[in-house]
């Protein structure tokens, strides 16, 4: 037997202590946690002017890939970039939030999807669909379906990008129209170009609207506009001069092109019918051009003509618009995709019962609004409606702010509670994908 020196035994008690001290911080902090999200599953949601005026209509909603909310009113040389985008957000029943922020981590296109449909933060740590593909949910696939509704998902791509063919299933969607559902056999791009992905998701929406009596919900994910945004030159509009060739360039024309089909697909719906009692949410995924990319970053400065940052490059455009409503406004309430949820809702009139949202129903006029951001920016990370932080990798003293206005640094000082807060609230979302909390939710 190996002797054991003093130091030896007592480095073994001190770890057996710490280990001990360990076990006890982590089941203080489960208790901790476990009573916060009791507190989350019964914060109110107050009705308002906008409560119910979709209920009883289907719900269409387009997720479009790398679209941002600076191309929106922009022009180029008297080129407008997005004008049937403009058009829908002019629109006399259309709402638009001018406030909205991605919230994607390392899943990009899917932890977007996670976090519109279930009002969670997406995993810090891996695409939330790589870990937490067969966790329960409880977002908006199946809480339609709770209320009568039929859900789809459609995305011209693998079946199996993204785990998507696992998680849709799990988030309740009852089909999958996949790439292996279209015909085509011209490529943009990823693969189907979105005029095509349009056309013949309209037929299977068609199918899905002659189920039964009920109203469905289509959740479509667009393509073409993927980076490195190439388009070939029959879908090219317009010579962006000095723009020409460069990313924030091909950017451009792929946006415009998705536009172009957002438009097409809203004409082809009106000819079938589908317009009048369809409430339909169109918003980006997230950006297409990092405001940390240099070079891009000078490009884009050239469109907007202020300086480009997190904020700027974060926003995402949220439209809905509710047939027969006459209600055109521009909401300004500062959210982040996990407050769709609650938000659209709201309008259909449904309520959720069962599961746990974090986000906020953006059409309450709060007085103070802000949205956490993570992913592509430190969490920790902090946008209000003038102001953002920028919270630094290590050290909060190293992180910047600005105001969101003027450009100007400002003190840090201020976000220091702000962003304790949303490091809380990032964990405690993490904590319900990591303990499958939706599960024991619904079953107990
Ligand atoms: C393909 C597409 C990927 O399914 O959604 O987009 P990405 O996550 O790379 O932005
Ligand atoms: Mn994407």
């Amino acid at each position: 037997m190996k002797a054991v020196v003093a130091d030896e035994i007592y480095s073994f008690y001190v770890n057996d202590v710490i280990s001990l001290i360990k076990k006890d911080d982590n089941l203080q902090d489960v208790s901790v946690k476990e009573e916060k999200l009791k507190e989350l599953l019964d914060k109110e949601y107050p009705i308002n002017e906008y409560t119910g005026i979709g209920e009883g209509k289907n719900l269409i909603v387009i997720q479009v890939e790398a679209l941002q909310n600076f191309v929106l009113f922009e022009e180029i040389n008297g080129f407008e970039i997005t004008p049937n985008l403009n058009k829908l957000v002019k629109d006399s029943c259309t709402l638009y939030y001018d406030n909205f922020f991605q919230l994607v981590g390392k899943g990009n296109t899917s932890d977007a999807e996670v976090a519109i449909l279930n009002s969670l933060y997406p995993s810090l740590t891996e695409p939330t669909n790589n870990l937490y593909h067969s966790n329960s949910y409880y977002g908006l696939p199946w809480i339609l379906r709770d209320n009568s509704y039929t859900s789809w998902a459609f995305h011209g791509y693998e079946r199996e990008f993204w785990n998507r063919d696992k998680a849709f299933k799990a988030q309740g969607f009852q089909k999958f129209i996949a790439q292996d559902d279209f015909v085509f056999d011209n490529y943009i791009g990823f693969g189907i170009p979105d005029r095509e992905f349009f056309k013949q998701s309209l037929e299977y929406i068609k199918e899905l609207d002659r189920i039964d009596e009920n109203p469905f919900f289509a959740f479509l994910i667009t393509l073409t506009s993927h980076t490195p945004f190439k388009m070939p030159p029959n879908e090219i509009y317009t010579d962006l001069g000095e723009l020409e060739g460069s990313l924030t360039g091909n950017y451009i024309h792929a946006i415009h092109y998705a536009d172009m089909e957002i438009g097409r697909f809203i004409e082809n719906l009106k000819e079938e019918g589908l317009y009048e009692n369809s409430v339909i949410a169109i918003y980006g995924d997230h950006f297409g051009i990092a405001s940390y990319d240099e070079k891009e970053k000078v490009n884009v400065e050239k469109v907007i003509k202020e300086r480009y940052d997190f904020d700027t490059m974060m926003n995402v455009p949220l439209l809905i618009h509710v047939p027969g409503e006459d209600i055109n406004n521009t909401i300004s309430t500062v959210g982040s995709q996990l407050d769709f949820l609650p938000t659209i809702l709201n309008i259909m009139g449904i309520e959720n019962e069962k599961g746990i949202m974090f986000g906020k129903d953006l059409s309450n006029k709060y007085d103070e609004s802000y949205a956490f951001p993570m992913g592509y920016i430190k969490e920790g990370s902090v946008i209000s409606k003038d102001e953002m932080l920028v919270r630094d990798k290590a050290l909060f003293e190293n992180s910047r702010a600005f105001n969101r206005n003027t450009r100007e640094e400002i003190d840090i000082e201020k976000f220091r509670e702000l962003s304790e807060r949303a490091l809380e609230e990032i964990d405690l979302s993490n904590y319900v994908l990591e303990s499958n909390y939706i599960d024991r939710l619904l079953n107990d």
